[in-house]
């Protein structure tokens, strides 16, 4: 009885009370961050996407919580930009291509670079790794070992591999977030 009238005071909370985070998604160029950002805003996965130049910026609504990402290039000529837009926002997301053996290194030196950034200290981070549909592809544990992710201990981090194509583990990416929005995490 309890649970119903808590489910029917959550349902009026989400009428008027409405949540709002920004995030960051930042990594490597050719990860998959803008075919993220196209699969939970829209549902879809296109081949076909083109290099970020700069950075773009789009705001998301699912249920209550209003999400505005931002969506940075990887490639080597824009990641001096990525401690400017990451600084002050609820949640990072560093996604990795855990398909291309090549580029992990690059990609955790990137990463254990930017979080050392002072102005970044304790943003919660989500490390994604992406493209789980391809052959050899990095499972979770596999990604923390390799990503280095137990020396990150001065934070709130979380790892999940994923498939924007396949559309695997999305639903979980969304609940992380929605949970790191404004006032859920005043209430933490
Ligand atoms: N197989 C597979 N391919 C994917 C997946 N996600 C993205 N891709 C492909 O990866 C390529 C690069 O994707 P983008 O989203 O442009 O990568 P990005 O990280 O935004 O790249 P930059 O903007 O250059 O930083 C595209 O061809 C996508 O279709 C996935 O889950 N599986
Ligand atoms: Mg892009």
């Amino acid at each position: 009885m309890l649970a119903l009238i808590n489910r029917i005071l959550d349902w009026f909370k989400s009428l008027f009370w409405k949540e709002e985070m920004e995030l960051t998604l930042v990594g490597l160029h050719h990860s998959g961050k803008t075919t993220f950002v196209n699969v939970i805003s829209s549902g879809q996965f296109n081949q076909d996407t083109i290099p970020t130049v700069g950075f773009s910026m789009r705001k998301i609504t699912k249920g209550n919580v209003t999400i505005k990402v931002w969506d940075i290039g990887g490639q080597p000529r824009f990641r001096s930009m990525w401690e400017r837009y990451c600084r002050g926002v609820n949640a990072i997301v560093y996604m990795v291509d855990a398909a291309d053996c090549d580029k992990l290194e690059p990609s955790r030196n990137e990463l254990h670079g930017l979080i050392e950034k002072p102005q970044l200290s304790g943003i919660p981070i989500l490390v994604l790794g992406n493209k789980a549909d391809l052959p050899n592809s990095l499972d979770e544990q596999s990604l923390i070992e390799r990503m280095n992710l137990k020396a990150i201990q001065d934070r709130e981090i979380c790892c999940y591999s994923i498939s924007c194509k396949e559309k695997e583990n999305i639903d979980i990416t969304l609940q992380w977030l929605i949970a790191h929005s404004k006032s859920n995490t005043e209430q933490r």
